[in-house]
């Protein structure tokens, strides 16, 4: 299987290679898709339906009023105040200057608007270097090592060769946790004893995946830390390890966050972004929550594209993240 997929890589053309490379961040099949995302996001839909309708909800000229509860619904939504304001500035220019614009046109443009404030992915992903390599940072409880798992088994779907690490050493569960989702999901995992230094895991791990040319690593962190470190500092040191055998062209820092924790995923992200640089976001219990207009506030504050989101708990629940699904799902026309 592995030596088929790479004959079959060699003789295609450098464009078809990166192609294939960012594969399955392409829909598969558009219409399962979003209606997954459709089901997925239900709950946020009825919200951001059931507040915004009322706004909507006659075909009439639109004055500030309307623009100010719309303002408090968007909020209320978790599209947060800063984002909020800046989706709706346009509009409030365009009334206070005596333009006429009616509900349904300001819904069209308010979602055409949405879309370009949702940054994209324009690497192709994962990176085509041997290893490539899928850094994995965030709080804890917010599903890395799930969603660790669900990457795993995709790309071993399509017939990659994976190393997981257990970089957190923070306890021994979390290291079983990956030894047993490597288990269930039929790849190998490297990890040491709890309280070892995550860097060494990291380094070992690492030394390990370009000897046995391994095409894709994903590392596991921990949210926390023992001792009398702190946890930025740790990561900066998991990051100059990485540096020292892994180019910087073929890594991804992931930072993962909970859709349930709203606005407080911002100030995470802005924790973690002093430590190491983050390249992309994976939002995942976007399945339990109302707050999937965190998506939109977290992507267009820190200029982060997000990979993918998690709409459940089982290997298949995590699916590449399609702006427009997104949108249409959380706010149909
Ligand atoms: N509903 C739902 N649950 C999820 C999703 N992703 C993860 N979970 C659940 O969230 C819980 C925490 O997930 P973990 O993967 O252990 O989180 P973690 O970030 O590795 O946590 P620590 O190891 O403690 O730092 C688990 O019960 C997961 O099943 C999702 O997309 N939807
Ligand atoms: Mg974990």
């Amino acid at each position: 299987m592995f030596k088929k997929f790479f004959s079959k890589r060699e003789k295609e053309s450098p464009s078809q290679k990166e192609e294939s490379s960012s594969e399955s961040l392409k829909p598969k099949d558009k219409k399962s898709l979003f209606e997954r995302f459709k089901e997925g996001l239900s709950k946020t839909k009825e919200k951001l339906s059931s507040v915004l309708s009322e706004v909507f909800e006659v075909d009439k000229l639109v004055d500030l009023n309307l623009l100010d509860e719309l303002e408090e619904k968007l909020i209320l939504a978790d599209l947060g105040v800063e984002t909020t304001l800046y989706l709706l500035e346009p509009f409030k220019n365009k009334v206070l200057k005596g333009d006429p614009l009616t509900t349904k046109e300001l819904k069209r443009q308010l979602k055409e608007q949405m879309m370009e404030l949702l940054i994209e992915y324009e690497k192709p992903f994962p990176p085509s270097g041997q290893p490539a390599v899928l850094f994995f940072l965030g709080v804890n409880g917010v599903g890395k090592t799930t969603t660790i798992a669900k990457l795993a088994k995709r790309y071993k779907d399509e017939g990659k060769e994976i190393l997981l690490i257990a970089g957190d050493t923070f306890r021994a569960a979390a290291i079983d946790q990956l030894k047993m989702w490597g288990e269930k999901v039929g790849v190998e995992v490297f990890h040491q004893k709890e309280g070892t230094d995550p860097s060494a895991v990291i380094y070992q791990g690492l030394d390990k995946a370009i000897k046995d040319k391994k095409d894709l690593v994903l590392i596991d962190t921990a949210g926390r830390l023992h001792t009398k470190y702190n946890l930025i500092e740790e990561l900066k040191k998991m990051h100059r390890v990485m540096d020292k055998l892994i180019p910087k062209e073929n890594r991804v820092n992931i930072l993962v966050l909970d859709a349930t924790t709203g606005q407080n995923a911002l100030s995470q992200a802005e924790h973690f972004s002093k430590a190491i640089p983050i390249d992309a976001l994976i939002i995942t219990k976007m399945d339990g929550t109302a707050k999937g207009g965190i998506a939109l506030s977290v992507s267009h504050k820190f200029k982060l594209p997000i990979l993918f989101i998690g709409l459940g708990e089982k290997p298949d629940d995590l699916l590449p993240f399609d702006k427009k699904a997104f949108i249409h799902a959380i706010l149909p026309d």
